[in-house]
């Protein structure tokens, strides 16, 4: 079989705040999980994110906090690079769309994409209007304005996109609108943009989506078949922005002068210009992303949040397919590939100690901080707890009770147990050693079956990225092994019948070692002890070797426990 190969992509992050659960459990904790999986069947992976600088969310927040732009997303980009490190969310890059290391190269190939799709004719250029705040001087693009969405009726719409039903919107058409800058009520006043012809993208963009009905999570696929199978079809949308903070638009036009680029044109192209720096540091040369990008066998996955679903599988391939000069729908060898899944996770609730479910927030203070998280906790458990309770089909809740038992009795009875009761079983009776396997009579077979049965109901999830199910599938693994250890009694057989009690201590060695493979994807840090326990190199983690047999004598390394129990006194004090 040839390598599968593999471009995966998590949303990009503002860099004006911090990283909470909800980040975490929307997309990059299922990429992270997705890669490492992906990798040990032997694929050809690059993980790819970084901050998205531009735009008008660090220009407000840059604003709010007295500081300049430059200076706030620096801050949050190394904030949030230290955030995603400390869970073990290991991109190969994690760039910024204006960090200085990066933005030379994302302005250039943001430009060039630009200047494809308006040689391809798929840009108008419109004198149109746009909100004009005359207390600040200046016109009001995204979330620079608020107002009533005219689709929902939600008072959390923007200018570019409302919260309520995710659909993106073209500011003019916001009831009552406000500025968020002054407060008070902007006006229309004349200025030039450039449009995407979503309109003549349609047609195309439509076969596309229909080819990917049974592959995509429904929530996606049939949001964004909502968004096209509408009377109206899609609307042009506005690319450019009234900003000096951004990528400048690249034409020789007076109108041009002093627009950028809208920052969810920039961004995904984000995505392709840290592939290409990425490239160019192992020695490749940048243009080498176009292997990545712009080849048929490479699959490009894309992990966001459900709010991102407009840009990434509308907005997004139909910039793809603008540049193309052929009319494939995914692109043919040395065009942009099309999208191969947009993985979607809903938002997290939250929930403290006896209070109600409510809306993570940033401003209420309603929310769990990676880095506060990271002073006192492991990674792991907050990796288990938010794939367990992942927000795959709709909303969840972090709740901090139930993070609490689940971390107590599933984490650490029934995995860690398990385990740890193996290990020091090894050393305790049979001196550090795996012992004699002998004959296997039913029931051991019966628990040495179940390992290969978990590693390929385990895979089977994982390449459909359902990675809640994928997850307790290695849990009822730990859990049969509990059982099995109960059964078989190896602390009543080990006074009575050696050759039994070294026959059940092997079985339950043997599991743990189909675990280590299993829980890698999951809990990385909890595998690499696991490794350590039972000497096992590197290769022992590829996929196809979990339901391998460790072989009789083998020296193991001294027990390690796995998790620590969590006392509630202390967890609510924080
Ligand atoms: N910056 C939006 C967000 O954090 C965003 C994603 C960009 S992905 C190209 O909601
Ligand atoms: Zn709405």
């Amino acid at each position: 079989m040839p390598t599968r190969r593999f471009l995966i992509t998590a949303a990009l992050p503002y860099s004006n705040g911090r990283l909470h659960v909800g980040h975490i459990a929307g997309a990059y904790l299922p990429a992270d999980i997705y890669v490492r999986y992906l990798r040990a069947t032997g694929a050809d992976v690059r993980f790819v994110c970084g901050s998205d600088d531009n735009g008008v969310a660090a220009i407000k927040t840059a604003r709010e906090q007295g500081r300049t732009v430059e200076e706030l997303t620096a801050y949050f980009n190394a904030s949030q690079r230290d955030s995603f490190a400390g869970l073990g969310i290991d991109f190969d890059i994690y760039g910024g769309t204006h960090q200085p290391e990066y933005v030379e190269l994302h302005q250039k190939i943001s430009q060039e994409f630009f200047l494809k799709i308006h040689d391809k004719g798929y840009f108008t250029k419109k004198k149109t209007r746009q909100l004009y705040d005359t207390r600040a001087g200046q016109f009001l693009p995204d979330r620079f304005v608020k107002g009533v969405c005219p689709h929902c009726g939600s008072d959390n719409a923007f200018g570019d996109q409302c919260e309520g039903c995710g659909k993106s919107l073209d500011a003019l058409d916001l009831v009552n609108p406000v500025s968020t800058m002054t407060g008070t009520q902007p006006g229309p006043r004349e200025t030039i943009h450039w449009y995407l012809r979503l309109d003549r993208l349609s047609q195309r963009l439509r076969t596309y989506l229909e080819s990917k009905r049974d592959q995509w999570r429904s929530t996606v696929i049939n949001f964004a078949l909502g968004q096209i199978d509408t009377d109206e079809g899609l609307p042009e949308r506005a690319m450019t922005r009234d900003l000096d903070w951004g990528v400048p638009v690249p034409l020789d036009d007076p109108d041009a002068k002093g627009k950028v680029l809208y920052v969810w044109f920039d961004a995904p192209i984000g995505y392709i210009s840290f592939t290409a720096k990425l490239c160019e540091r192992l020695g490749e040369g940048w243009e080498a992303y176009e292997d990545w990008w712009k080849s048929p066998d490479c699959k490009i996955v894309h992990f966001i949040g459900e709010d991102n679903t407009v840009f990434h599988a509308i907005t997004f391939p139909a910039m793809m397919l603008a540049t193309h000069d052929s009319d494939s729908v995914t692109g043919a060898r040395g065009e942009f590939q099309i999208t191969d899944n947009v993985v979607a996770n809903a938002f997290l609730n939250i929930k403290f100690p006896g209070q109600e479910e409510e809306k993570i927030s940033k401003s209420r203070g309603t929310a769990v901080w990676i880095e506060d998280y990271l002073k006192t906790l492991d990674a792991d458990p907050l990796r288990y707890y938010l794939t367990a309770n992942a927000p795959e089909a709709q909303r969840a809740a972090f709740d901090f009770d139930d993070f609490l038992t689940r971390n107590n009795t599933e984490l650490l009875n029934a995995l860690g147990n398990f385990v740890n009761r193996t290990m020091t079983f090894a050393h305790k009776y049979f001196d550090g050693k795996v012992p004699h396997a002998g004959a296997p009579g039913r029931v051991d077979t019966e628990q040495l079956d179940r390992r290969q049965a978990a590693a390929d109901a385990v895979a089977g999830d994982l390449e459909r990225c359902r990675f809640k199910s994928a997850l307790n599938h290695m849990m009822q693994l730990a859990r049969d092994a509990n059982g099995y250890f109960d059964a078989t009694a190896p602390f009543r057989t080990r006074k009575t019948d050696m050759d039994a009690c070294g026959r059940a201590v092997n079985v339950c060695l043997q599991t743990v070692r189909t675990l280590t493979t299993l829980m890698a994807p999951f809990l990385p840090a909890s595998a690499a002890r696991c490794r350590t326990m039972l000497n096992l190199d590197d290769d022992a983690l590829a996929w196809t070797s979990a339901a391998d047999r460790l072989p009789d004598g083998a020296p193991l390394a001294p027990p390690q426990l796995l998790f620590k129990k969590l006392d509630p006194d202390e967890l609510f004090a924080e």
